[in-house]
């Protein structure tokens, strides 16, 4: 299966005060994005988490799945996911992104959004095992969401909101996860399910 790229046009660049964002607002066509949405809701083995919070169980509100080389293990808020080898169409968007983004990468984490009741909190994708200065690159599918960004040590710094939409690739450069937070917050009259991609390079 061969990737349509749309003509891919200039990157539009966040500046934000110590940190930048790349966005392509239209890396595939629409209809491509909707091809994507439909196999990769279908291929990708979702899974449902829990983390133990003050000893109870709590489902987190998203569906995930880890998809990296062998041996290349992730660990977040206490969670382990078990590793899932790679689909073609995931190793096809992770050929395209690289090529786009310049960035080599060895490992995605996939999110399904299935309305506006799903989310993610603030956080950063800063692991030990991402490196010093991890680069992420993030692909959307379907719904429309709002990613904010807070600044980690400068409360008195805007929030940066962006509307990430179907077929948008954002890369998040090397200083992004060490100053700043990000989140998916819920936006509970959405109705419609969202898939984001976002590949990362493990550095063990
Ligand atoms: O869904 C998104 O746009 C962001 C997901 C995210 O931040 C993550 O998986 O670490
Ligand atoms: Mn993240």
């Amino acid at each position: 299966m061969q990737t349509d790229l749309f003509p891919v046009e200039n990157p539009v660049v966040h500046q934000l005060k110590d940190a930048s964002i790349v966005e392509y607002p239209a890396l595939h066509s629409a209809q491509e994005t909707e091809r994507y949405f439909d196999l990769l809701t279908t291929i990708i083995p979702w899974k449902q988490s829990s983390i133990r919070i003050a000893g109870k169980l709590i489902p987190i509100p998203r569906l995930q799945c880890w998809i990296a080389d062998s041996g290349l293990f992730y660990t977040y808020s206490g969670l382990s996911l078990q590793r899932k080898p790679w689909p073609e169409p995931v190793l096809e968007l992770k050929n395209t992104v690289e090529r786009v983004s310049g960035h080599r990468f060895n490992a995605v984490l996939a999110n399904y959004y299935r309305d506006g009741n799903d989310s993610v909190a603030w956080h950063s994708d800063d692991e030990p095992e991402l490196g010093p200065n991890p680069v992420v690159a993030s692909l959307s599918f379907g719904a429309q969401r709002t990613f904010e960004l807070k600044h980690k040590s400068l409360p008195e710094l805007e929030k940066v909101r962006l509307m990430l939409c179907s077929g948008s690739l954002l890369i998040m450069g090397d200083t992004v996860q060490n100053n700043w937070l990000h989140q998916v917050p819920k936006e509970k009259h959405l109705k419609n399910p969202r898939i984001n991609l976002t590949f990362r390079l493990i550095t063990d």
